[in-house]
This record gives structure tokens, C-alpha cells and sequence, in this order.
């Protein structure tokens, strides 16, 4: 009989016995070998027990080899028998193969434990909120506390939401101070000029009592250290039965006081703005000499940041409101100045600058 070992080298080329004993001698002899395989868990092992049995000069080989020589009678079990083998060898050799994967992967993993400990990463700049939104949710933080809803407009809108119900018609001289860029004259669409128009589309979807804040970009024909062509305003607005000017007051004065400290002063100047009557331009004390005079405030010691007033009749009628049962105050700032002021810049247009080293500051203020 052959036998081998684990290189495949065989210790005998002739055995005892019939072609088919030898067979099935080998078959014994196969299953001790793929017991000690497993025992090793060698994937070099598997490969050496394929090539002892089923390789060029393997058991099964020779087997085959030696029924050339088999007689006429003996031939028909003997190659049915070596033919067997040879089967159930090759399919457990398969079967070893795939085990052996496995084993592989024990191996290695083993060999190195998983090392759960992450290396430190370099430090990565992290992004921040850009100042206009830290003001922007700072301004909405504190009109919700006082009860009012966030609303939201369009920033194309038509020439009757932004000009015409505000109490501005066509050819009005207030319309010059507000030139825009315009998307279609024919359909009179335009980019807002500011937030009023907010004001239009929720008198006509909601019903009083309304106390509403609205955010959002606006667009002008500007462009120096004070005005930007797209800026941010936000438009407050209370409408009831019995709304006076002292509302308008107290919360204007409320608000400014709670964004800038109870030391901040607020003050109301007489104005115009087509949509109120009476109109008020809304200053606050200066932020950089409290009020003293300084360059910023052109020695005045105030700031102008928005107009306010009570809402115009013509507009509560442009929306078909009863202007003798509801009265109603608005008020409308400029979101980019309130963040000048709060963060003490001197040019509005680094804002939208995009620079690294400017916007990187912000990331204290949140
Ligand atoms: C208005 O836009 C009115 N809709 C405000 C209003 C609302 C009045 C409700 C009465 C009742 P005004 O044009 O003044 O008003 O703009 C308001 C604020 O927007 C200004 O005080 C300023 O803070 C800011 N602002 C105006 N133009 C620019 C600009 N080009 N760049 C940056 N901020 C601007």
C-alpha cells in the first residue's frame, strides 16, 4: 500500500492486495490524513494532502494508472472503486478548502487583537454659523418668547404684494428709495424689497388676532459699507381690536433690551413709510460709545436699524379688513445691521465676503 505524509511524498510505489482493497485501503488511509489536517489547520496542509492523493504522482493517480494493467475480469469493480474514491476525495478536499478560510482568519485575527483604540485625529478646522444666522435665530428666539409666530414669504413676489397693497401704486416716489431688480415687468414679478410684503400674504390666508415675526433676504439696487444689494430684515407685526402705538412701543423697547441688554435704549423718530400712519424710524443707542457720539454714529449717539408704525388703512382695505374694528402696528429692521451692531463690525459687506479668517471669529457667539 501507498502511504503518505503531509508533503505528499509517498513511502511505498507498490502494495499488497487488489486494485480494489488498495482502494479501499487508501480511502482509510485518506481519513486519518484529513483528521490530522483539521487537527493542524494548515491551508499548506490541505494543498499537500490534495497533491498526495490526487496529484501528478498522488495515491489516486497511481491507482488509476495501475487499471491499465488490472485483468479483463477484475477491471469493472476495481475501477469502480478507485473512481469512488477519487470522488469522495476530491469532494472532502472542497470541503477542506472552504474550513480553511476560516482558519486563516482566526489566525490572523489571533495573531493581532482588534485594537480598539482610534488614533487621535489632527485637528480639523471645524465650520461655524455664519453671523447672520446667529443673529437671525437669536432675533427669533426671543420674539417667540414673546408669543409671536414665525412666518414665511416669497422672495420673488409680485409688484402687489411688495409695492402696490402697501399703499405704494405705481409711479408712487416712495417706490425710487426701493428700486429693485426685476424678474418679469410684463407679470410684474420682482425680487422683494423688504419683508412687508409678508404682511400681505398672511393678512389674506390668516384671520386676527395675528402677532407675527418674519425673517427673510431682500433685494435693492444699494451697494456701499452700510447697504448690500441682498440683505436680511425681519418685519414684526400685532393686529387686533385696540392695538395702540404704546403696544408698539413697549415691544420694540422689550426686544432691543433683550438682544442687547437691559441698558439699551431705544428711540422712536417721526417718518414716513407709505403702509403706516403714524411712521417712525427706529433708532438704538449706539453700540460703540453708548451713547456718547462717536464716528459710528456720525456723533449722534444713535443708530437708525429699522422704520415701524401703525398699519395704514389702505392696506387693511387693499385686504378687504375692516380698518374700524382692527388696528395693528408693524415694525421692519435690518438683520445684517443688528449683526453689525451686536458683533461691533464696521463694514456690512464683509458679511458676504466668504472669508475664512472673518467668519472664523464666530464660533464664540454660539
Ligand atoms: C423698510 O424696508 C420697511 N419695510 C420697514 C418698515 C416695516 C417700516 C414696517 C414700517 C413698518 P427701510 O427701507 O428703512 O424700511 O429698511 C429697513 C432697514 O433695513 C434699514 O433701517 C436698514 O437697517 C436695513 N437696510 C435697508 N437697506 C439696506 C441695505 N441695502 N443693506 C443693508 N441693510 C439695509
Amino acid at each position: 500500500m501507498q502511504h503518505s505524509d503531509q508533503s505528499g511524498k509517498q513511502q511505498s510505489s507498490q502494495a499488497p492486495g487488489s486494485l480494489a482493497e488498495r482502494a479501499v485501503a487508501a480511502g482509510v488511509a485518506f481519513t486519518k490524513d484529513v483528521a490530522a489536517a483539521r487537527a493542524l489547520r494548515s491551508p499548506e496542509g490541505v494543498e499537500a494532502l490534495r497533491l498526495s492523493y490526487l496529484g501528478r504522482k498522488g495515491q489516486v493517480t497511481a491507482l488509476l494508472e495501475d487499471l491499465r494493467t488490472c485483468s479483463k475480469e477484475d477491471r469493472p469493480a476495481a475501477g469502480k472503486a478507485v473512481n469512488v474514491l477519487k470522488q469522495s476525495i476530491e469532494r472532502e478536499i472542497e470541503a477542506l478548502k472552504g474550513e480553511a478560510g476560516a482558519w486563516l482568519v482566526a489566525a490572523k485575527l489571533a495573531a493581532t487583537p482588534l485594537d480598539i483604540h482610534l488614533p487621535v485625529e489632527p485637528w480639523v478646522p471645524q465650520g461655524s454659523l455664519h453671523p447672520v444666522t446667529l443673529i437671525r435665530r437669536e432675533i427669533l428666539g426671543e420674539f417667540r418668547r414673546m408669543g409671536f409666530t414665525v412666518y414665511d414669504g416669497p422672495e420673488i413676489d409680485y409688484d402687489f404684494y411688495n409695492f402696490s397693497s402697501l399703499n405704494m401704486p405705481a409711479d408712487h416716489p416712495a417706490r425710487d428709495m426701493q428700486d429693485t431688480f426685476y424678474i418679469s415687468e410684463q407679470e410684474h414679478l420682482l425680487l422683494r424689497t423688504h419683508t412687508s410684503n409678508i404682511q400681505i400674504h398672511c393678512l389674506l390666508n390668516e384671520k386676527p388676532p395675528l402677532r407675527i415675526v418674519a425673517p427673510g433676504r431682500v433685494f435693492r439696487v444699494d451697494s456701499d459699507p452700510t447697504h448690500t444689494p441682498m440683505f436680511h430684515q425681519v418685519e414684526a407685526f400685532v393686529i387686533d381690536r385696540g392695538i395702540t402705538f404704546a403696544h408698539m412701543k413697549g415691544t420694540i423697547d422689550a426686544f432691543m433690551k433683550a438682544v442687547f441688554g437691559s441698558s439699551m435704549k431705544t428711540r422712536l423718530r417721526p417718518s414716513f413709510f407709505p403702509f403706516v400712519e403714524p411712521g417712525a424710524e427706529l433708532d438704538l443707542q449706539c453700540v460703540h460709545c453708548s451713547g456718547k457720539g462717536c464716528r459710528l454714529c456720525k456723533q449722534t449717539g444713535w443708530l437708525e436699524v429699522g422704520g415701524c408704525g401703525m398699519i395704514h388703512p389702505n392696506v387693511f382695505e387693499a385686504v378687504d379688513y375692516d380698518s374700524d374694528a382692527y388696528t395693528g402696528f408693524a415694525f421692519g429692521f435690518g438683520i445684517d445691521r443688528m449683526a453689525m451692531l451686536k458683533y461691533k463690525l464696521d463694514d456690512l459687506r464683509t458679511l458676504f465676503e466668504g472669508s475664512h479668517d472673518f467668519l472664523g471669529h464666530f464660533p464664540i457667539f454660539t
